[in-house]
């Protein structure tokens, strides 16, 4: 067997080697395997935390410099520190705080990414989605499903703010992007009665016949705050909370119970007073609001404290325990339902 004499000076003969590659768009794996392929998942993402207080005046300056019709969408993005400039809070979501001020149209569009609101402040604005209202309050979860055309207003004489997670760089990554703007730069006109999607999908039953077309995304587009706070609520009272995740509820769309949108994850969290959770980790990274109750998130060891309206982020496959000074109660969002349907997601509970 005919064998290759190797060079004598190898690191020499192998950047030349390297050198000639480069120019012929070719690259040697043996140089970045360990690094593609890890063991566990190495995100670029760090932990970090906000306080929505200190982002509040900075938005209503915003609210002084840009309008709602101007902006577009007047929001300021929550970059995550290690990925600045990239537009996202972990490797494959965005976060940001939405203000739309008393008089507001913020103009209808549509696009390829999924986008949920997270009430933060303020009473009584709407998002129209496809033509229906919903009215917003603290703490309410609202859904705009892909494709689908939303706009936003305020009728009230409150400034409105919202925390918006998309799916941005992940539908980037894929170069899947698409958009389309409303041609006179206003809301799309109303076609149903505001609160009619929950009577029809929020009830335990479905219509037979008619209702959005199948495909269209979850029909269900608002969680009252109201109704999923009561919720936790009753798990508390009737069982014992689960040691890693204190008591866990998943928001589920209706047609088939699993994840609110096809690419996004959400979530309600209740950790009661004096409890400590256990390590856990899992392979989505996680935007965390503080709803009520104090206490600290230890990730990696590292502790966040957490008050009301905070927001933490918790990278993949970090370490995180969950310590409640009083009730705590959390909601958060992660890339899990794109995980669980590629079958990539995984948690270790240690
Ligand atoms: C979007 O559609 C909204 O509808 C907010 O409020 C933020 C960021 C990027 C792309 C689309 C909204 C967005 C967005």
């Amino acid at each position: 067997m005919a064998t290759h004499a190797r060079p004598s000076n190898l690191d020499a003969a192998r950047d030349d080697f390297y050198d000639r590659l480069a120019p012929e768009s070719l690259a040697p794996l043996w140089k970045v395997l360990s690094a593609l392929v890890t063991p566990t998942p190495r995100t670029p993402a760090v932990p970090a935390a906000w306080s929505f207080d200190r982002i509040q005046p900075l938005l209503m300056e915003a609210g002084e410099l840009i309008t709602a019709a101007e902006a577009e969408r007047r929001v300021l993005i929550l970059e995550n520190p290690a990925l600045p400039g990239q537009s996202r809070i972990t490797s494959t979501l965005y976060a940001g705080l939405q203000l739309i001020l008393p008089g507001e149209v913020a103009p209808a569009h549509r696009h390829a990414q999924n986008a949920l609101r997270f009430v933060m402040q303020g009473d009584g604005a709407f998002t129209a989605l496809d033509g229906e209202r919903a009215y917003m309050h603290q703490y309410d979860l609202i859904l705009t499903p892909a494709w689908l055309w939303h706009d936003h207003g305020n009728e009230t004489d409150q400034p409105m703010i919202w925390l918006d997670g998309l799916d941005i760089p992940l539908v980037q990554m894929l170069d899947a992007s698409f958009a389309e703007h409303r041609e006179d730069r206003g809301a799309w006109p109303t076609s149903r009665p505001a609160g009619d999607a929950a009577l029809r999908w929020g009830r335990n039953m479905r219509p037979v016949h008619a209702g959005r077309a199948e495909g269209q995304g979850n029909p269900l587009f608002i969680y009252p705050f109201a109704e999923w706070r009561e919720t936790l609520d009753v798990l508390r009272r009737s069982e014992a909370p689960h040691a890693h995740d204190g008591y866990l509820m998943e928001f589920t769309n209706p047609v088939d119970g699993g994840p609110v949108m096809a690419t996004m994850s959400a979530f309600a969290r209740l950790v009661p007073a004096g409890l400590e959770t256990r390590a856990a980790r899992s392979s989505d990274g996680t935007i965390n609001v503080v709803v009520e109750g104090t206490g600290t998130l230890f990730i990696d060891g590292a502790a966040f404290p957490l008050s009301p309206s905070g927001i933490v982020v918790v990278p993949s496959w970090t370490e995180r325990r969950i310590s409640a000074d009083s009730d705590l109660v959390l909601f958060s969002y992660s890339d899990r339902a794109t995980q669980t349907k590629l079958g990539l997601w995984r948690e270790r509970l240690e």
